[in-house]
């Protein structure tokens, strides 16, 4: 997911470009803002933590872009590419190193597990909307 800061500052083509080029097949995407209930409930996981309320502000700020990549490895490589959850430690030439400010507005989302890859993808899209 391209998060409310990238889209604001129009980075959503540069990412994507760089998501394309990096051999990843989207194969489904939309562009929608999350209600402070939905980004609340994509970001469950983190409910007792103390950054959630500010968490889920950020995420209902504005509009997003969320998709469904494909790629051999895909999630752990792109966890590499997008680079660290702090923009100041993430390596350069990631996602997040050029096109984030902070850890709270860092770019982008990508899932940590193949298990949670598959349950993010079903609360984004249905299956008439992947090909
Ligand atoms: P994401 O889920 O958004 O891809 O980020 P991540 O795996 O790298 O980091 P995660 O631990 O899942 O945290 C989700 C988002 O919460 C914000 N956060 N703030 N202030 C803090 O210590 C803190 N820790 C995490 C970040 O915006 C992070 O992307
Ligand atoms: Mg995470």
């Amino acid at each position: 997911m391209i998060k409310p800061d990238a889209v604001a500052n129009g980075h959503a083509g540069a990412i994507l470009d760089r998501i394309i080029k990096g051999g990843y097949k989207i194969v489904a995407m939309k562009y929608t803002t999350l209600s402070a209930d939905i980004a609340g409930k994509f970001y469950e996981i983190h409910k007792e933590r103390p950054f959630y309320g500010e968490l889920v502000n950020f995420m209902s700020s504005g509009p997003i872009v969320a998709a469904i990549l494909e790629k051999d490895n895909a999630v752990e490589d792109f966890r590499t590419f997008i680079g660290a959850t702090d923009p100041s430690k993430a390596d350069a030439g990631t996602i997040r190193a050029d096109f984030a400010k902070s850890i709270d507005a860092n770019a982008i989302h990508g899932s940590d597990s193949n298990e949670n890859a598959n349950i993010e993808g079903n609360f984004f899209f249905s299956q008439f909307e992947r090909f």
